[in-house]
């Protein structure tokens, strides 16, 4: 089980890095025991469902406690780790366990604050988080969370399963390793949901069977990775990722009390609506409607008449499909007819999607009706197809006939390094711009595993920096070394560029922080600045730059802590290790 993922014939005696994941179990059939009302959660997970299997518990060290913070009280916990993965890593972890735990029929918007804030408090503790939940309610969970949650910069992977851990046919087992070892290993800073081999995003998916494995799909949003045979395939052209300059922040309350929701059927009656739109004190209707968003227009147009008259009263009625693929549009006269009455077109965002986007939306302070209904129209959070229309313009400004002639993603990887390390905002604006593949190039990591943020970081111009962190590149990669760009420009005395990173939502990790504070030795912006690009630069370059790069790094001083010892020999590979959170 969880076969691709974790290392083969491992070697006891290498020393792997570990990362560090906090599972939150809520309840579901994943930690389910038969009692005699049926099937109930049962506390314990981490000694009597994890302990005990290989997979999850490589036996290394039993007796290692790790911290996490609930309600503002710093516990202790067990934690296990598992034997090294696929990609070189081990994952610790503990669990916090919710009380009581769940059938997730009964999770409600109280639930989702908890597992908000709790993900809140230990943001800077762990890498990425994993949510045990049940799958009834999982992808309104799913949803719910994802516009709770802005600027998230680290994986929350949802999962469950449909028969128990304890069952001796189960999908368990892959969906909390998958999970785990996702949330440990790639920066996909989104909230996402995992199932039966599949990383999808969590606010797309809806669950689709009541007992196969195959539990849940994404109709109208193509996955974010698969686990096959051969590891993690992750679709990185669709990962989302912060693009402001801002930290995670996590919005408390959504307001589900005063949002229904409505399936048109055929022969409904409009007082069937109206009563429900009559609702004491109800501010939002998502109204579930035949193929792309008709509902019947009767003779008189009294069920129009009878929407109009609510949203005259300031209710926010949305138009979703009850086709799982597909979205809603004007296209049919009844349509045509509810936009008219002040309907909103919800394209093809999922009930699950709409009812949650619609709570979070109205509970924010001060907002007023036209906000609301502006908002439900766009994405927030990739929560929606996004009508994109063609455009073309020609490139303006001067392309530099380096970067003109260049092809490989490698080439325009070192030449990145070389314009972040001489502070050329517009060559590396022309280079992300001019690359189809920008995203990769955000997340390429050359052999010292640094990325083009923590080039940046140590880079001489602010700006720079504020242009990758605009486009997405992730303040909490790691190289392998284990060290964060935040880190890396706090050692360079670069404190503009620390400033800017803190401002993204960066932090220093406790043993970033521990090594950081015992430094005798913190270099001085002055030749601290002049060293790591250098330094820095060679582990971008590819062979072809290899002898310059060489000459670069034998005049600057050896490498410290976080670019590897190799940087310093002046040895170059090419890159390699672009997604993993290495
Ligand atoms: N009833 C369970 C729940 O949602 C179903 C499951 O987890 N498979 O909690």
């Amino acid at each position: 089980m969880g076969g691709p993922l974790l290392m083969e014939g491992t070697n006891s005696k290498a020393n792997y890095p570990e990362s560090r994941v906090l599972i939150i179990m809520t309840g579901g059939t994943i930690c389910m025991q038969p009692s005699a009302d049926g099937l109930v959660p049962m506390t314990g997970f981490l000694k009597n469902a994890m302990a005990p299997r290989p997979s999850f518990n490589d036996n290394s060290a039993p007796s290692v406690k790790i911290h996490a913070y609930k309600n503002g009280v710093k516990l202790t916990l067990d934690s296990l780790r598992t034997p090294p993965s696929a990609y070189s890593r081990h994952i610790r972890y503990g669990i916090l366990e919710f009380h009581p735990l769940l059938d997730s029929s009964s999770i409600s918007s109280v639930g989702w604050t908890e597992i908000a804030m709790t993900i809140k408090e230990n943001y800077h503790i762990f890498d990425g988080f994993v949510i045990l939940h049940g799958t009834d309610s999982l992808a309104y969970t799913a949803s719910a969370l994802s516009f709770m949650m802005s600027d998230l910069g680290k994986p929350v992977v949802l999962t469950g399963s449909q028969a128990s851990i304890f069952a001796l046919q189960s999908d368990a087992v892959d969906n909390l390793l998958g999970s785990l070892i996702i949330a440990g290993t790639f920066v996909i800073p989104e909230v996402c949901l995992f199932f039966h081999h599949t990383l999808f995003r969590g606010n797309r998916t809806t669950k689709v069977s009541a007992s196969s494995f195959e539990a849940f799909d994404s109709p109208n949003c193509a996955p974010l990775a698969k686990v096959t045979s051969l590891g993690v395939d992750v679709n990185w052209g669709l990962v989302r990722r912060p693009t402001s300059i801002a930290g995670f922040q996590v919005t408390k309350y959504l307001d589900t009390a005063h949002v229904a929701c409505l399936r048109i059927f055929p022969g409904i009656k409009p007082e069937m609506v109206d009563s429900v739109l009559r609702v004491p004190n109800l501010r939002g209707l998502i109204l579930e409607t035949f193929g792309m968003g008709n509902a019947p227009g009767g003779v008189d147009g009294s069920l129009t008449k009878v929407i109009r008259d609510a949203v005259e009263r300031g209710i926010v009625i949305v138009n979703v499909s009850q086709c799982t693929n597909g979205f809603v549009s004007p296209l049919y006269a009844p349509a045509t007819a509810l936009g008219r009455a002040g309907v909103v077109f919800g394209h093809d965002l999922t009930t699950e999607a709409a009812l949650t986007k619609l709570s979070y939306l109205l509970a924010l302070p001060g907002w007023k009706y036209e906000d609301v209904t502006a908002k439900m129209a766009q994405s927030l959070r990739g929560e929606m197809t996004e009508m994109v229309l063609p455009s073309f313009s020609h490139p303006a400004g001067t392309l530099d006939s380096a970067v003109a002639r260049l092809t490989a993603a490698e080439t325009a990887f070192t030449a990145l390094g070389y314009a972040i390390r001489n502070g050329e905002l517009r060559t590396v604006r022309e280079i992300l711009e001019g690359d189809e593949f920008q995203h990769q190039l955000l997340k390429r990591a050359d052999y010292a595993g640094n990325t083009v943020l923590h080039l940046a970081a140590v880079g001489p111009e602010p700006l720079v920096l504020r242009e990758l962190l605009t486009r997405g590149a992730s303040v909490h990669a790691r190289n392998r070394a284990g060290n964060t760009p935040l880190y890396l420009a706090e050692r360079a005395g670069n404190a503009e560029c620390a400033r800017l990173l803190r401002d993204a939502g960066a932090h220093l990790w406790l043993d970033n922080q521990l090594r950081h504070e015992g430094s005798s030795r913190v270099p001085s912006r002055g030749t601290s600045r002049a060293a790591s690009p250098d330094r820095v630069i060679v582990a971008a370059a590819t062979a072809a730059a290899a002898a310059a790069a060489t000459a670069a790094v034998a005049a600057a001083p050896p490498p410290e802590g976080a670019v590897a010892a190799e940087g310093g020999s002046g040895k170059v590979k090419a890159a390699s290790v672009g997604e993993e959170n290495a």
